[in-house]
């Protein structure tokens, strides 16, 4: 009863926030006013979307393509509010709250939905997908696009896979070049049990921690490190807080573009078609954007003054071997047909 009330105090909090701070420069204004619900008095539709990642982000490009093919496809039946920077809350409270129709659409890593759908921690197996072109391969494939249909169960709709990409390891003690360097170091990780679990067999002291708490945390010394694509490292100024960054690439994180369900059922076909396929285009136009810049953020992190540390082959097996009795633990709650599926999907597409 009292996590209801907490859960319900929090949307009424997003939702006053939403009716009065508004959105990003690009919110979408009806009459002079803000939009505050899914449906403004002239009965047009409208989409509150919310980010944890700043507006300079390709996923935040990403978004405001989302908004342009919809409201042009739409012919304005449908408005998009774009939000960045967790300014409606973080990814687990913006995921409640598609649940509660109280915002249409967010877009997480999955690391924390699988605390909504425990499948989706498949893609926080540490070292599972081993290049792009295979998480383009597998994502696409039948295991992958199963896991979004479960979303249903939970009120939400998974309209396409987006990126985040490959997470890199930053601290502010010391280079991380083997696997004895990890020993002790307070890493925050999502609020995921594998993750978790997976930097506590690296020696690691690991916190499960909200995007948003993230940089202050940082600041203060709460955590010494934390593990992010080079994309949001640099993004995000991590880089005035932290002086180590490490390509452990450890994890590919997809993203989800999750919609409300009660949102999405409330849509004509036609409707639902365009924002099904303006979800699919705008996916595509921010991974181009991202992998695009992820190749210039390394020499950008470096050139702010932090210092670079290549993991070897040999190390990083060390690492793949430390955690496979995490993933032995897991692959139960995950379900063996979902790792198994995924593992043989990654297999097919490394033969090709
Ligand atoms: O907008 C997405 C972010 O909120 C978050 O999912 C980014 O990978 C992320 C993290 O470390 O929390």
């Amino acid at each position: 009863m009292k996590k209801l009330m907490t859960l319900f105090a929090l949307s009424l909090l997003a939702f006053v926030l939403v009716a009065c701070g508004g959105g990003d420069s690009n919110e979408t204004e009806q009459n002079g006013e803000n939009e505050s619900a899914s449906e403004s008095e002239g009965g047009e539709k409208v989409i509150r979307a919310g980010i944890g990642l700043n507006q300079n982000h390709p996923q935040y490009k990403g978004l405001l393509k989302f908004k342009e093919i919809v409201e042009e496809e739409t012919g304005g039946e449908i408005t998009v509010e774009t939000y960045h920077s967790g300014q409606l809350g973080d990814d687990r409270t913006m995921t409640e709250a598609l649940q509660l129709g109280t915002q249409e659409v967010t877009i997480p890593s999955t690391a924390p939905i699988a605390n909504f759908v425990p499948e989706f921690s498949v893609f926080d197996i540490p070292f599972l997908l081993p290049s792009e072109e295979v998480a383009d391969e597998v994502l696409a494939g039948d295991v992958a696009q199963d896991l979004l249909a479960k979303l249903e169960e939970k009120d939400l709709v998974g309209l396409s896979y987006w990126e985040n990409g490959f997470r890199d390891l930053t601290n502010s003690e010391r280079p991380v070049e083997t696997l004895e360097d990890f020993d002790g170091l307070k890493i925050r990780t999502m609020e995921n049990d594998l993750h978790l679990e997976a930097f506590k067999a690296l020696g690691a002291n690991p916190t499960p921690m909200a995007f948003t708490e993230l940089f202050t945390a940082m600041q203060q010394g709460t955590v010494d490190g934390q593990e992010n694509p080079y994309a949001t490292i640099y993004l995000e100024n991590f880089y005035e807080v932290q002086d180590y960054v490490s390509d452990t690439h450890h994890v590919y994180s997809p993203f989800v573009f999750l919609m409300s369900k009660q949102f999405y059922d409330g849509l004509t076909e036609e409707q639902q078609e365009i924002v099904r396929s303006a979800a699919e285009e705008a996916g595509e136009h921010q991974i181009k954007l991202n992998r695009e810049a992820n190749a210039e953020y390394l020499q950008n992190l470096q050139d702010e003054g932090m210092e670079f540390s290549e993991i070897s082959d040999e190390e990083r097996q060390k690492m793949v071997d430390t955690v496979q009795p995490v993933i032995e633990d897991f692959k139960d709650d995950i379900g063996p047909e979902v790792v198994d599926g995924i593992m043989e999907a990654v297999e097919n597409a490394q033969g090709e």
